[in-house]
């Protein structure tokens, strides 16, 4: 793992243009400083995820038009209990379902599966700690339907051609019938978005250097932090938010474990991550792309955010 982290950064910052995967953001710091954004007014997307599963599980649940019992996949679970309401509202309800967090973190899973076993005591719940394939394959051999989860947005930090790709995956590993609950930011009101990635508390800036806290401690480095600082902006057009890490001098950082000295010039970005917002017609094209048919997209009642119901 730390050995891909080396590789990954050190292709990054010898690059032309420089880039850092925003999948290392989540140390525990990191995941610490995303709780942190989750809980910020600003960042509308989670409280809007929230409603939609609060209020139209039914809806969602119906629209499935599963048999029981069945399976609740949720890729990339982490410990936040995104899918609470949704899970609550089945086992009021006596439907027969199991439920299959996955995460790479065996901590987060941990942690969700004590969460949840205190709050909902009679769940059936079989956290899965690894690779989102290598568990998933194991989902063809089910005998019973799959509904797959990949919340929170998450799909928004691939390119259009990784996205179609990763959805292609997700889509060999799901039976007929199978389907997919996919979390989306929606094109809204320029502004909203700028605040939520751009917020004035400056916890956004924190998720991004303490990247460079992580290569200063995993990879031995001297990064400054001082000397840098964060920039994002949104562009309405292509519904892009790009962020970056600044340089603020001409300087070099000494990264011992790569046996590397990066130069930074003076206003150089490092580009961190893609966040990317859609439309309905975008994800029909996204859908049709990776082989799926959009079945209904469920939106929160201000249409900021769509966990989108796609079928095989
Ligand atoms: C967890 C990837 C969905 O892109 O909105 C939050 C991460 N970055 N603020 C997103 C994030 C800056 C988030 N995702």
């Amino acid at each position: 793992m730390t050995n891909t982290f080396a590789k990954d950064v050190l292709a990054g910052l010898t690059a032309e243009k420089k880039y850092l995967s925003s999948k290392y953001f989540y140390d525990d710091n990191g995941s610490r400083i995303f709780q942190e954004i989750m809980n910020m007014p600003e960042y509308y997307l989670t409280d809007a995820e929230f409603e939609i599963l609060s209020m139209q599980s039914k809806q969602i649940i119906d629209a499935l038009n599963f048999s029981q019992p069945f399976n609740i996949i949720e890729l990339g679970a982490g410990d936040g209990l995104k899918t609470f309401k949704l899970l609550e509202y089945l086992l009021n309800n006596n439907i027969d379902f199991k439920y299959v967090p996955i995460d790479i973190s065996q901590e987060a899973m941990d942690i969700l599966t004590a969460r949840l076993k205190e709050r909902l005591p009679n769940i059936n719940i079989r956290p899965k700690v690894g690779d989102y394939f290598e568990i998933l394959k194991v989902n063809k051999e089910s005998d019973y339907p799959s509904l797959l989860l990949f919340l929170g947005s998450n799909i928004g930090n691939y390119k259009q051609e990784r996205a179609v790709e990763l959805l292609g995956l997700f889509n060999e590993n799901m039976k007929d019938g199978d389907k997919l609950l996919l979390g989306m930011d929606l094109k809204k009101n320029p502004i909203s978005i700028h605040n939520a990635y751009f917020d004035k508390h400056g916890v956004t800036k924190r998720f991004n250097l303490n990247l460079l806290l992580r290569i200063n401690r995993e990879l031995d480095a001297d990064f400054k932090i001082d000397d840098f600082d964060f920039y994002c902006h949104y562009n309405p057009d292509t519904g892009e938010v790009k962020s970056y890490i600044v340089s603020l001098r001409n300087q070099k950082v000494h990264i011992k474990k790569l046996d590397a000295i990066i130069d930074l010039g003076y206003g150089e970005l490092i580009w961190t991550e893609l966040s990317k917002k859609y439309d309905v017609p975008e994800i029909e094209d996204l859908a049709m792309a990776s082989n799926f048919k959009v079945n209904h997209n469920f939106m929160d009642c201000k249409h900021l955010f769509t966990d989108s119901l796609w079928e095989k």
